[in-house]
């Protein structure tokens, strides 16, 4: 029997580095003789904050298309659009009614991006949020969930919500288990150092997108925020270089002991333009992947439409399940 591997993400943004560090890269890995993937553009869940329609369809597109040049392969997975499979949003209601407020309201996810709102303007699905990202993976029976280390607390909560409803109902989920890397599962910002690189960022210098140009990927890493000693350690009061130093490490396949000890006798300077270039060298491909099948919106569609079949094939089976069990 395959183990079932299961992951998303959103199209909120552009994709970064961290997301390709932390997540997409691994994704690719994964797909072997022993295991099936599914990966979905989760756009239901970049509604939680207000999107421009067609800015977000363009965007799940591309972001299909940038998943695909980042090496899924779609004879080997299924590659889908969240909101094509009705599923999830029909088994994200019957979780809703299976989770509770406090174990919700404890989610540091939501407490960071609601602590910039006042109350009237939290909308209701940030709040239940991680309910539809459990949705998204009880439906698939998945076995590991490959993620960054901020999904980690959503990882844990889907497993109560899956055992708690087994409990209540008799066994109808597999419970899963996070996938998190050792090193990269949390890229920080090149601005603000202690806090994670992401995508919908306003700061563009804050992170580096997967499709920046060479020239840009440079000059965000040359403003990098560093420190005021000058010397190039792995440190936990030396984020902006540790952080680099991860950078380099994961992009490299170095360990960062090996990196630390390569950059010895370097400046700031010259570390930061080797990780930049380091990092070009890794995205070229891909981005010359992606104009290709950006060429190609026929191919991407006919991709998304065979996955959407799949994943709502699969989802229903589960789906029954949980309808009888629940007296639907
Ligand atoms: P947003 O900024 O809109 O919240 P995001 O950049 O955090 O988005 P997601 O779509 O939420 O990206 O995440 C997709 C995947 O990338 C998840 O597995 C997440 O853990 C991982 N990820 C996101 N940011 C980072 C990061 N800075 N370092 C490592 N992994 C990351
Ligand atoms: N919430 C995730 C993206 C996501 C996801 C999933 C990850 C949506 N559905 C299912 C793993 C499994 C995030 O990274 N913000």
């Amino acid at each position: 029997m395959k183990k079932i591997i299961l992951s998303g993400i959103q199209p909120s943004g552009a994709l970064t580095i961290g997301n390709y560090v932390g997540a997409v890269r691994n994704w690719a890995k994964l797909q072997t003789d022993e295991t099936y993937c599914f990966y979905c553009v989760a756009d239901m869940h970049a509604i939680t904050v207000r999107q421009d329609p067609n800015e977000l369809r363009k965007r799940s597109f591309e972001t299909a298309a940038l998943l695909l040049a980042a090496g899924i392969d779609p004879d080997k997975s299924t590659l889908f659009i969240q909101s094509q499979v009705p599923q999830h949003a029909q088994l994200s209601w019957v979780l809703c009614c299976n989770s509770y407020m406090g174990e919700l309201s404890r989610m540091t996810q939501f407490k960071d991006k609601s602590a910039t709102k006042n109350e009237e303007n939290i909308n209701a699905g940030l709040f239940t949020y991680p309910v539809l990202m459990a949705a998204d993976i009880l439906l698939y029976n998945a076995d590991y969930v490959p993620v960054g280390v901020d999904q980690k607390q959503h990882l844990e909560l889907c497993r109560d919500i899956a055992i708690r409803f087994n409990n209540a109902y008799g066994e109808v989920f597999k419970v899963p288990e996070p996938m998190i890397a050792r090193v990269g599962a949390k890229i920080m910002s090149l601005q603000s150092p202690d806090k994670k690189m992401s995508k919908s960022d306003p700061n563009p210098n804050g992170f580096v997108a997967i499709m920046d140009e060479p020239d840009v990927i440079m000059k965000k890493f040359k403003r990098a925020v560093t420190d005021s000693e000058s010397v190039i350690e792995y440190r936990e009061d030396k984020l902006g270089v540790s952080n680099l130093l991860t950078i380099y490490a994961t992009i490299t396949g170095k360990s960062i002991e090996e990196s630390v000890a390569e950059f010895q006798g370097m400046g700031y300077g010259q570390l930061k333009i080797k990780v930049a270039e380091a990092v070009i060298e890794e995205l070229t491909p891909i981005q010359t992947a992606f104009k290709q099948y950006l060429a190609n919106p026929d191919y991407i569609s006919e991709v998304l439409e065979k996955g959407r079949k799949q994943a709502s094939e699969a989802a229903q089976k589960i789906l029954d399940k949980v309808f009888e069990k629940i007296g639907f």
